[in-house]
């Protein structure tokens, strides 16, 4: 691809084609419904030529939002798909809980929270300005709604972290910092229901999550199901898988101030939602930071201890401001490092996960290679401090991958070639927003 033109074209055209009449599906095959996190990044793009639609993608997913406020991590589209997926509602049964939402088939777990920091987006980048504060107006309450059972379904011990109960909540589903909780869960066949994957078929082994790793997938949502999705029983029959996330917390905190500035321009108390960021903020440093490398990482809240493997996952408290100056320059200068990417070496910054570590690899989904979404994270979390020269790195890989490889969904950290599935979503928009906003 020549120019800024045909690119943004293409990444457009890529967004149209996995566009369903009511929301955009991640890829057209692999994907075929809509996602949680997905659709916020998906909104993020579409908020610079395209306001209805933004709005309707994130709109889209509400309407599938539990009486009790959760929102899920899939929303099965039921109208007009003929992809098969799994685990697909049959295996989810969510009905079984008095929570679910009456008119949509849902999964029973939740994604990162980046929806109230998608919808302030969308309002700053809007065309029509007073249609955009009808819609903050019309999101506000189901983002807070949202946040609140966040705070009281997932935080038992009330530490202003949320646990998470299931590696797909992560959205990192195979990433090493889930391996040695999920080696831990003594699984027998019968622990297993039977399944079939689809993945496998259209996607290389190589490239996804391993046998091992979808028997316990599947055992926790079994686990889930017959507790009917009661947040209550599932903590207290212990599901084996319990994991305070750097990510997800942190992406709680700047939902948190975004929700707070929509409450602000709508005439609504903002309180309650800086509390909340504060309190979450201070507990992911006090509670997630490692000092002896200078990185933040998860707590298995199950083995109540620390999980000492490193993400990049844990340089994204730069994102929501956590860190402080000297907490912030010295996790720079572990990631400026041949651990993850020195700035002078030639390969893609940054892997998923440290290239040091005996997980690592340049091709299996979140065990290194390098994403679209996590770069746009770190990128303005680099930004936040001022180490421009990282940031533009990173900016530049979100542009240069997708014209040089594709819209692929990751990418080998060393000779950039795309893995997974083509033409996805948020390496689209996520390449839109870029764009636009560098004009
Ligand atoms: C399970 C849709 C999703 C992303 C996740 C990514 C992958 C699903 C899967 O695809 O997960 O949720 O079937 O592997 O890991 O981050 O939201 O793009």
């Amino acid at each position: 691809m020549t120019n800024t033109q045909q690119l943004d074209q293409a990444a457009m055209a890529v967004l149209e084609k996995n566009w369903t009449g009511f929301s955009t599906k991640p890829t057209p095959a692999l994907y075929p419904h809509q996602w949680s996190w997905d659709s916020a990044f998906i909104a993020m793009g579409y908020a610079h030529y395209n306001q209805a639609r933004a709005e309707q993608e994130l709109r889209s997913l509400f309407d599938a939002q539990w009486l009790d406020g959760r929102v899920p991590h899939i929303v099965f589209n039921t109208i007009n798909n003929d992809r098969p997926y799994f685990p697909g509602p049959d295996f989810w049964q969510i009905h079984r809980s008095p929570d679910a939402p009456p008119d949509h088939q849902t999964s029973g777990i939740v994604q990162p929270p980046v929806h109230a920091t998608a919808v302030l987006h969308v309002y700053k980048y809007a065309q029509d300005r007073t249609r955009s504060l009808a819609f903050l107006r019309e999101m506000f309450p189901k983002l807070a709604a949202w946040h609140r059972w966040l705070y009281s379904a997932l935080d038992p011990l009330n530490e202003g972290l949320i646990y998470i109960h299931h590696p797909w909540s992560s959205g990192q589903d195979n990433s090493p910092m889930w391996d040695r909780a999920l080696q831990r869960i003594e699984l027998t066949p019968d622990h297993v229901p039977e399944y079939t994957r689809v993945d496998l078929t259209l996607v290389d082994a190589d490239e996804r999550p391993t046998k091992s790793d979808y028997d316990c997938y599947v055992y926790l949502v079994d686990f889930m199901r017959q507790r009917d999705y009661d947040e209550q029983r599932i903590y207290e029959d212990g599901i084996p898988f319990m994991v305070q996330d750097v990510l997800f917390n942190t992406l709680l905190v700047q939902a948190n101030r975004d929700l707070a500035l929509i409450a602000g321009l709508i005439g609504e108390d903002a309180e309650p939602y800086l509390s909340w960021a504060e309190n979450t903020a201070a507990a992911i440093n006090d509670k997630l930071w490692d000092p002896v490398n200078h990185i933040y990482i998860d707590y298995d809240l199950y083995h109540d201890e620390p999980i000492h493997a490193h993400a990049l996952a844990g340089f994204s408290p730069l994102f929501a401001r956590i860190p402080d100056e000297e907490r912030a320059y010295s996790m720079v200068d572990y990631l400026n490092s041949s651990r993850f990417c020195h700035i002078d070496e030639a390969m893609i910054a940054a892997p998923s996960y440290t290239r040091v570590g005996s997980a690592f690899s340049h091709s299996r989904y979140w065990r290194g290679p390098v994403w679209i979404n996590m770069n746009w994270l770190l990128w303005q979390g680099l930004t936040h401090y001022d180490f421009s020269p990282y940031a533009n790195r990173l900016r530049n890989t979100i542009v240069e991958l997708p014209s040089t490889r594709g819209f692929y969904e990751y990418f080998h950290p060393v000779n950039g070639r795309g893995y997974g599935a083509p033409d996805f979503s948020w390496t689209a928009s996520l390449l839109l927003d870029v764009l636009y906003r560098s004009e």
